[in-house]
């Protein structure tokens, strides 16, 4: 398969493979680089040392590609912005604010910049930037948020921006993937859909919370503050919501997040938060990075080839391709 991304990012599967804070380690990210895809290191909150053993683990590994996500709410942004120069990963994403101060050095050292954007705004000033390609990512996803839907932010990205985008937020299947292609994209990036893949080290009571979440299980917290969160429903969660209507600051509802999610990576998902995305409902499955994506492009070129009253068909029996 070649669009675009794949091209740009040297990989075979237009599929990344999200950047989870605390989750998204050299393993999992080396697992879905071998296979074809592109594996993202999360470096919200990491020390750099983990940071180097993370990307050696990774290439152990793989040869191909792998990426580094640089959180840029992070006290240690910066520091992490130049460890992906000095550690020579191919590629770099940020998430949750603008990373215009780190793009000159980026670019210079050759590295390939996709910052995730939640507006056609934010999208176009990187693309002036020098931004090689952007993920535009929709609301449905887990974490840190922004407000549009991917179904009204990918085309809107799509049209304000030459560089190829890559669609986030509510993508876990080939039907997915399909939609995020008729809507702009020539990529996607899934997180929960690998939060259950067997090479994803996150607490198996996060796993299992996933697997059994319904549609409306997840909700966002921290509003408030200005940072809104998505995660599945539990005591913290509901917590946080009753505090939030009664706050009068944000900075009186700082505090409520500081360790929740060291606690829900611990395994304590009822009082930490589990960050996941809508489609956590869709995660029925555990399966393999390499099984993910091979799935996920399979299914998206089996119904692209149809018609509407074909796909109309297929929908009317309830039946996968
Ligand atoms: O960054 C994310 N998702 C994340 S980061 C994260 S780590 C965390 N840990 C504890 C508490 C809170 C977060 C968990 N999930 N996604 C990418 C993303 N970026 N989504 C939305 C944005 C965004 C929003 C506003 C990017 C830029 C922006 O505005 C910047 C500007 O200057 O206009």
């Amino acid at each position: 398969m070649k669009t675009r991304i794949t091209e740009l990012l040297g990989i075979e599967y237009p599929v990344v493979q999200g950047a989870m804070a605390r989750i998204a380690d050299g393993g999992l990210a080396g697992a879905v680089s071998e296979a074809g895809g592109l594996g993202i290191i999360a470096c919200g909150g990491a020390r750099p040392e983990w940071i180097r053993e993370q990307v050696a683990r990774a290439r152990a590994l793989t040869s191909k590609p792998i990426g580094i996500n640089v959180m840029l709410m992070d006290p240690r942004a910066s520091e992490v912005a130049e460890l992906v120069c000095e550690l020579g990963v191919e590629v770099v994403t940020t998430g949750a604010g603008s990373p215009a101060n780190y793009m000159k050095m980026w670019k210079d050292a050759g590295v390939k910049v996709v910052p995730v954007v939640a507006s056609s705004a934010l999208a176009a000033r990187m693309e002036r930037l020098g931004a090689d390609a952007v993920v535009a990512e929709g609301t449905e996803a887990g974490g840190h948020i922004g407000e549009l839907t991917t179904m009204a932010l990918v085309p809107s990205v799509a049209a304000a921006v030459s560089i190829p985008v890559i669609a986030a937020g509510g993508i876990v299947d080939g039907r997915g993937m399909l939609a995020a292609f008729a809507l702009g994209a020539e990529g996607v990036q899934c997180g929960t859909r690998f939060l259950t893949v067997e090479e994803c080290g996150v607490h198996e009571a996060w796993k299992e919370k996933v697997l059994k979440a319904k549609d409306s299980d997840t909700i966002v917290t921290g509003r408030g503050t200005g940072h809104p969160v998505r995660g599945l429903k539990n005591k913290f969660a509901r917590e946080c919501r009753k505090i939030e209507m009664a706050a009068t600051s944000g900075e009186e509802l700082e505090g409520m997040y500081a360790g929740s999610l060291a606690r829900a990576v611990a395994g304590d998902v009822e009082n930490g938060s589990v960050m996941a995305g809508q489609v956590a409902a869709l995660v029925t499955e555990r399966g393999t990075a390499a099984e993910v994506i091979a799935n996920m492009v399979r299914e998206a070129e089996a119904l692209a080839g149809r018609s509407l009253g074909e796909l109309a068909e297929l929908n009317s029996r309830r039946a996968r391709v």
